[in-house]
């Protein structure tokens, strides 16, 4: 039996990767421990980039995105412009179970969740407000998203290997900062933002979803782990034709960062350069935030 492992964007990674070690060492499923540990992250009014206080677009609205995919099966889930619900993980998995459907957006996924005992409250905080009035004091002024910056792409993207040697693999975000209302980026996107099978391999990514979308990047590199490339050299890949889009389209680069898992719980990252991405891996009984230097490093 594998040693179960999970992997998860960010620093507040790490409250999702705590959460869903927990779960995982208890013999829960890949699928269940990610999409608790994604939750926790949802519920934690201090993360201004996920469910709960997360930042809003560009009129004020919070909008959320997710998906979800279990590798066993290939079941996924996945909503989409999602304001006043929460949990969008969980109403991702809801729409996988529920409905013969992969995908839900805006108000047609909102009735989903309330006719699914999902309640609606207010995602903004007063922190969230002020941090956006901070950012974009004047809108009038302003009829372009403003690209993020550093610190402004926060995506928790969650993957895991269970103890039966089945991965699951989560994404949920309030997406870029200042979009324009409407738009999605990658991370509830099946193959952009996350793709899951465990005859392959997992992978999810962060950043800026455009570019992610551009070279359905998490179905990429869980293709070119299928074809015999370790983790890291899929995720590696993908960073490599992210940049080489970019040139291509004579664009600087682009923050975008890949997490990966073989099938045997092997992990990958790789980010573009100037990305300070990091990342919570938990594995026998610890969480620690890696870079993907370090990973790069234990291979
Ligand atoms: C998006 N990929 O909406 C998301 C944003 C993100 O880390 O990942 N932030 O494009």
């Amino acid at each position: 039996m594998p040693e179960p492992i999970v992997i998860a964007t960010w620093s507040h990674g790490k409250l999702a990767a705590r959460t869903a070690l927990a779960m995982l060492r208890q013999g829960k499923s890949a699928l269940d421990s990610v999409i608790a540990g994604a939750q926790a992250v949802e519920d934690d009014p201090t993360c201004q980039s996920v469910g709960y206080g997360g930042i809003a677009n560009l009129i004020g609205t919070v909008s959320l995105d997710a998906c979800v995919m279990d590798g066993r099966t290939l079941d996924c889930g996945s909503v989409a412009g999602v304001e006043n619900i929460r949990h969008v993980a969980a109403l991702a998995r809801k729409v996988m179970e529920k409905t013969p459907h992969i995908m839900l957006v805006g108000e047609g996924a909102r009735t989903f969740g309330v006719q699914n005992g999902f309640p609606l409250q207010t995602l903004s905080t007063p922190e969230s407000v002020a941090e956006w009035v901070k950012q974009y004091p004047d809108q009038t002024k302003n009829d372009k998203p403003v690209m993020p910056v550093e610190g402004n792409h926060d995506t928790v993207t969650v993957l895991a290997l269970d103890g039966k040697g089945q991965l699951g693999g989560v994404c949920t975000t309030s997406g870029l900062s200042f979009k324009l209302p409407g738009r999605v980026g990658d991370s509830p996107i099946i193959g952009a933002g996350l793709y899951v099978d465990d005859t392959a391999g997992a992978a999810g990514a962060t950043g800026v979803g455009e570019e992610i979308i551009r070279i359905t990047g998490s179905f990429f590199i869980t293709e070119l782990m299928r074809a015999g490339k370790s983790a890291q050299e899929a995720c590696e890949i993908a960073v490599r034709r992210v940049n080489a889009t970019a040139t291509r389209r004579g664009k600087h680069a682009v923050a975008v960062a890949f997490l990966a898992l073989d099938p045997k719980g092997q992990p990958g990252a790789c980010a573009t350069m100037g990305t300070k991405f990091e990342f919570a891996v938990g594995r026998g009984d610890k969480v620690q935030m890696m870079t993907a230097k370090e990973i790069a490093a234990e291979q």
